[in-house]
């Protein structure tokens, strides 16, 4: 059979992408046809998603992808960035700008939640971790709003895309599972969160999952990108997450992955949530994977340390390139300053090298002072925290981790790697890193019938097309067991 071809839109909250797959048994190539930053923009004293311009994106990539597969598709997939929202209203219509995550607004937002549904109740309910902007958090803070009164509709950032391009709602459930709305046992909505915290579940559009059928192009959108029709639209893990860990090219089921783009997201594939008090206490969350799966893993701040780092100094006119960054960082001595890549304090924007100094600074360490040193700082910081949530993960699930798995944009650092193999003191495998449109790409050719098989059998096409790059553990755990110490974390 030859191979066929599918377009995944994957959105990510430092750049977008549209990707072209060609797929069929034993083929797997991925190309890039257009790449659109992703830059937020605060209004008003809030923090919005510039979602119009990131929706331009996905249609000049369209019809890149188009100009590439001689004007046709055999299908289209959606993911993005977990717990974000639109509203519309009973034309349709988007309500005001999608508010970003990191927006103040949900200060205080957790306090009200937990006075009617304390936090091991929620957690029992939910299974998810404790992040300050989960939907559930938003939803409250933006509660007497006039926007949320008039809203008749809510759809997440893929979702909303999606209708964009087809005109049907849905709400994917990989991605409902951020909201902090859902139950992970019934993989359905929860009536008690819903009750209790007087959040109306009629917003949102039915429950579908990957592989579904989400839709065909609308004549306008077939119009705008020059693409014949019908092109179907497929429901994949449409939370960026769920798709990166299909994109995983694991054998067997006793490894760890660690997805790092902005976020890093540490933990393992499960068959069922781990509900347990000690699952809470590591603020472990409990998201919903393809095929049935458990996602059980932690958000680590991730490379939003550096990101915001370089936009501080491009800001300041001093704007540095990341290849010659990293290359000095990886001749600095190792572990020289440390911070806790899990401190909430490092969650909105703002000036990061002086937060991380302040918390070098704070916990009796030297701050780091140029570039290259703000750059080891953070990657020997997120190489611990990576350590911490990997032995975390084995705990809670009680079974061994003999390889660990990087995907995303970090894949592409190989001093982190290397780091996060030293840390761990276990073998990692990176790559590849665009796993998220690879998973997204591979759910839809299945779904398409272009391919057929379980995650693992997914997994061995990824084994034998992708390119992967292999790090050992170099000795030295006192080290790391002595930057945990200086920070207050366990080793
Ligand atoms: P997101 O999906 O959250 O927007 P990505 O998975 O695209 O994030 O990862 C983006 C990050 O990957 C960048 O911030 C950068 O640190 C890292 N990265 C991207 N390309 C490279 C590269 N060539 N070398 C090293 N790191 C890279
Ligand atoms: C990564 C991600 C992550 C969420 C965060 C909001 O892009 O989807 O899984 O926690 O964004």
């Amino acid at each position: 059979t030859t191979p066929r071809t599918f377009a995944a839109v994957d959105l990510g909250a430092s750049s977008g992408r549209v990707m072209l797959g060609r797929v069929g048994p034993g083929t797997l190539d991925l190309t890039e046809v257009h790449r659109f930053p992703n830059r937020p923009v605060t209004v008003g004293g809030t923090l919005h998603w510039d979602v119009l311009a990131l929706y331009r994106g996905v249609l000049d990539g369209l019809r890149a992808a188009g100009r590439t597969a001689g004007g046709r598709l055999d299908g289209i997939g959606v993911d993005g960035w977990a717990v974000d929202y639109g509203l519309l209203d009973a034309t349709g219509s988007l309500l005001g700008n999608p508010v970003h995550y990191r927006d103040a607004r949900t200060e205080g937002a957790a306090e009200a939640v937990h006075a009617v549904l304390p936090a091991d109740r929620l957690y029992a309910e939910t299974g998810l971790q404790h992040l300050p902007f989960n939907t559930v958090f938003q939803l409250t803070a933006a509660r007497g709003t006039p926007q949320l009164a008039a809203a008749e509709r809510l759809l997440m950032i893929p979702d909303l895309v999606s209708y964009w391009l087809t005109g049907v709602q849905g709400t994917e459930i990989t991605n409902a599972s951020t909201t902090q709305l859902v139950d992970p046992r019934t993989r359905d909505w929860s009536p008690e969160v819903a009750r209790r915290t007087g959040i109306d579940l009629s917003l949102f559009p039915a429950l579908r999952g990957p592989g579904d059928p989400a839709g065909e192009l609308l004549p306008e959108v077939l119009a705008e990108t020059g693409l014949t029709g019908p092109v179907p639209v497929t429901a994949v893990g449409s939370h960026d997450t769920a798709s990166a860990v299909v994109g995983v090219p694991a054998a067997g089921d006793d490894f760890a992955y660690i997805a790092t783009g902005t976020w890093s997201l540490v933990g393992r594939e499960l068959d069922a949530p781990v509900l347990t008090e000690a699952s809470r206490r590591a603020n472990f969350t409990n998201e919903l994977g393809v095929d049935g799966t458990v996602r059980h893993l932690r958000n680590v701040m991730g490379l939003w340390l550096l990101q915001e780092c370089m936009r501080t100094w491009a800001d300041r006119g001093d704007p540095k390139d990341l290849g010659p960054l990293l290359a000095a960082a990886a001749e600095l001595p190792p572990l020289r300053s440390v911070v806790d890549a899990g401190d909430p304090a490092f969650i909105p924007p703002g000036d990061m090298p002086r937060r991380i100094a302040d918390a070098c600074l704070a916990t009796g360490q030297p701050a780091p002072r140029t570039a290259a040193e703000f750059t080891r700082c953070v990657l020997d910081s997120l190489a611990l925290a990576h350590r911490e949530a990997v032995a975390q993960a084995r705990d809670l699930s009680g079974k061994e981790v003999t390889t660990v798995h990087i995907v995303g944009g970090g894949a592409r650092n190989a001093l982190l790697c290397q780091l996060t193999a030293d840390a761990c003191g276990l073998p990692v495998v990176a790559g590849p890193a665009e796993a998220a449109a690879l998973g997204n790409v591979l759910v839809q050719a299945r779904a398409a019938g272009a391919l057929d098989g379980s995650l693992a059998g997914l997994r061995a096409l990824l084994r034998s097309t992708q390119r992967l790059d292999h790090y050992t553990a170099r000795p030295g755990a006192a080290a790391w067991d002595d930057a945990a110490a200086r920070i207050g974390r366990a080793r």
